[in-house]
């Protein structure tokens, strides 16, 4: 059948028909274009996509808060909690699985990153650190490293391939930036980018929202996306091609993200978990990230859009939150689960509400940007195969090690900077490095020429104590900074890259 009368039959049958209200005002490119994404469109789901999101959007949200319980500490693992020793077993187990290119990570950059406002995908955004590095620069850094971190150690040449799921929005750009930064170095056919699928938004009445004459509004399906887009890709084919058995899956933004974290790797393995989560004590109860907890006995993740807000102000005799495991969208899979989630999980994963103000043109041909929420957007969530785990682990590690998310423009509130934002991620990176160099007993010159105090941990999200930046090249997580830097005196500003860092081992040699 010609594919318009196919389209035009499909959209009447969804009761759709009003997708189609402009075409004849369309000239012969604009129906080319509308006629491939309208024919790429679920045709025979559609029905059941907008009619299942005006119900859902009606209907009062299911509440778990009822049957929620904290995860008990006893079962966190935890990098603050446990000893040396057992820190050092499991980063010496990552590190060898890393050395035997059994660990990928996954990088979950389809989101449009519309708090932060900008064009272009997060990744390359550049919060104004001396190096001026993007984030997708340092998570490249930051794979070269542990890649030579499991080598050294084991005299291997091992891979850690490096899977990028993007979005209709973010694929073009992210590409054409990998390439015209030689993908950092890496090798290419070591970065797998992939695109997750885009649904229809959808207005109140079930209705399809049209953002153009020819163009519907789409966005991505959610983090939880992966699911389907593992298997639209066949990227646990590729995986299994390279031998890969772990998956380190994390979000864009978090600009202290430790890619393949060998301790958390190994941590999972020695557990034998198939499923795994880090977390972070939450800052304050209404903070933007969801809670590990259990629902009816089960380890799941409440999201912070979903919990009832006296549940997260829940506290313990002491004052502290009750519900304190803060979700930092850092996961651990085995691939086999991966296999598991992608042909029959995902099928069962919970569809969430969002209602967005969306841009859309009226029945009279008009553009209209609304005021208020006009649109429903369906969206799965990243960590509901969770409770489908037969072993999940939680690991719990230090926030201002491990995570510093960008979420917000710039801007100021009566504390300081707005949370989450460029200025707070950039500050969160200068003062890990300003407290690496003092645990390697080096002093740093603040630029006034005085030495900073050692202890110098002045609130960092406000001001760190100076400038310094170490590159993912020299160091992953503080280690082999001692030989370098004990009892050395340094000037900040300061960029410690791989040219400063053989300059001051010379010096040393000499
Ligand atoms: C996410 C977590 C939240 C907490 C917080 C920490 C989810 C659902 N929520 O919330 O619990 O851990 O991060 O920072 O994981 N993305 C896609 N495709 C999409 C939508 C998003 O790939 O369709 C990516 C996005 O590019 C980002 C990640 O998923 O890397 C998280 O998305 P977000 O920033 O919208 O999530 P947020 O901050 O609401």
């Amino acid at each position: 059948m010609h594919s318009l009368e196919r389209v035009t039959g499909g959209l009447a049958r969804a009761g759709q028909s009003h997708v189609l209200q402009f075409w004849p005002e369309l000239c012969e490119a604009e129906r080319a274009g509308f006629l491939q994404e309208l024919s790429q469109l679920d045709l025979p789901g559609l029905r059941d996509h907008c009619e299942g999101a005006a119900r859902a959007a009606a209907a009062t949200a299911a509440r778990l808060d009822r049957q929620m319980e904290p995860v008990p500490p006893e079962s966190i693992g935890s990098t603050r909690k446990s000893d040396e020793d057992s820190l050092a077993m499991w980063g010496d187990e990552g590190l060898l699985q890393i050395s035997a290119s059994r660990v990928g990570v996954l990088l979950l950059a389809g989101g449009q990153g519309t708090r932060l406002g900008v064009r272009f995908p997060k990744g390359l955004y550049d919060v104004g650190l001396p190096s001026r590095s993007s984030l997708y620069q340092i998570q490249a850094e930051r794979i070269h490293k542990v890649q030579d971190l499991a080598d050294r150690k084991h005299g291997s040449r091992c891979s850690v391939p490096w899977y990028i799921m993007t979005s209709e929005f973010t694929l073009a750009p992210t590409e054409t930036f990998f390439k015209e930064n030689d993908y950092f170095d890496l090798e290419p056919s070591n970065i797998v980018l992939f695109e997750q699928r885009m649904i229809p938004a959808v207005t109140f009445d079930g209705k399809v929202i049209l953002q153009g004459k020819g163009k519907l509004a789409m966005a991505p399906d959610g983090n939880g996306g992966l699911y389907q887009a593992l298997e639209d890709h066949k990227v646990l084919e590729d995986m299994q091609q390279r031998g890969v058995q772990y998956l380190h899956v994390y979000c864009v933004d978090n600009i202290l993200v430790r890619m393949a974290d060998p301790v958390f790797i190994g941590f999972c393995v020695t557990k034998g978990a198939d499923c795994g989560a880090k977390v972070v004590e939450k800052a304050y109860a209404t903070e933007p990230v969801g809670v590990v907890c259990r629902v009816r006995g089960v380890t799941q993740v409440v999201e912070y859009s979903e919990i009832q807000p006296e549940t997260a102000e829940l506290r313990g005799p002491g004052g502290e939150l009750v519900y304190s495991a803060g979700n930092i969208c850092n996961h651990f899979f085995t691939r086999a689960f991966l296999q598991d989630a992608a042909a029959s999980y995902k099928d069962q994963l919970k569809q969430h509400v969002a209602l967005k103000k969306v841009p859309y043109l009226d029945a009279s041909g008009r553009q209209v940007t609304p005021s208020t929420p006009n649109a429903i957007k369906m969206e799965r969530f990243v960590f509901d195969v969770f409770p489908f785990s037969r072993n999940f682990v939680v690991f719990e590690v230090e926030r201002e090690e491990e995570f510093s998310p960008l979420k917000n423009a710039d801007g100021l509130t009566a504390d300081g900077p707005t949370a989450d934002s460029p200025t707070t991620a950039r500050n969160a990176l200068l003062a890990q490095h300003c407290r690496w160099v003092t645990a390697a007993h080096g002093t740093l010159l603040d630029e006034d020429g005085n030495p900073l105090p050692p202890r110098a941990s002045a609130s960092a999200v406000n001001k760190p104590p100076a400038r310094c930046e170490i590159s993912p090249l020299v160091s992953y997580s503080g280690e082999g900074l001692e030989e370098l830097l004990r009892g050395r005196t340094l000037q900040t500003p300061l960029l410690l890259d791989e040219k400063r860092a053989k300059e001051l081992q010379m010096n040393r040699a000499l």
